[in-house]
């Protein structure tokens, strides 16, 4: 089954939608795995966005993404990763389309709310900076039976 890597940012739970958020994968069958709340120290915010280091929004970036506290997941199943981006929606909330998350809950690209890993390999990434192997809890959800084919 595939692993991805969640992070309702500090706007998500100041604004108390975390729980919105746990229930509509949890809704869609996937199976969390993980979770904490954490304030985030800035080398893990660089490990996690260097891909963005030299662009003109990072220090902004930065500073929201350690404003308060962020709440970090860990969501398993079949395609997990496509999914849940899918059900985030575009990284611009003004182009997300509604019925995703970043489309019904935001309007503006430098609090959109969520983040979730774009392939497998950032998951996997993303996973190791935030995650020891110990903070992730294998079981199985009652459901599961018909859940999958
Ligand atoms: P993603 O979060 O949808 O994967 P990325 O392009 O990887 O999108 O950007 C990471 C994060 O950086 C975005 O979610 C957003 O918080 C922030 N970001 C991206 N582009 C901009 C921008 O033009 N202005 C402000 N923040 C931005």
């Amino acid at each position: 089954m595939d692993r991805t890597f969640v992070m309702v940012k500090p706007d998500g739970v100041q604004r108390g939608l975390a729980g919105e958020i746990i229930s509509r994968f949890e809704a869609k069958g996937l199976k969390l795995v993980g979770a904490k709340l954490e304030l985030l120290p800035e080398e893990r915010v660089v490990e996690q966005y260097r891909e963005h280091l030299e662009k003109p929004f990072f220090p902004g970036l930065k500073a929201y993404i350690m404003s308060g506290p962020c709440f970090l997941m860990v969501w398993e199943g079949k395609g997990a990763v496509a999914v849940v981006r899918r059900m985030v929606g575009a990284t611009n909330p003004a182009e997300a389309a509604p019925g995703s998350i970043r489309g019904d809950f935001a309007l503006d690209i430098g609090r959109n709310v969520i983040h979730a890993s774009d392939s497998p390999e950032s998951a996997v990434r993303e996973l190791g900076i935030h995650f020891e192997a110990e903070d992730l809890v294998g079981y199985s959800r009652i459901d599961e039976p018909v859940l999958y084919e």
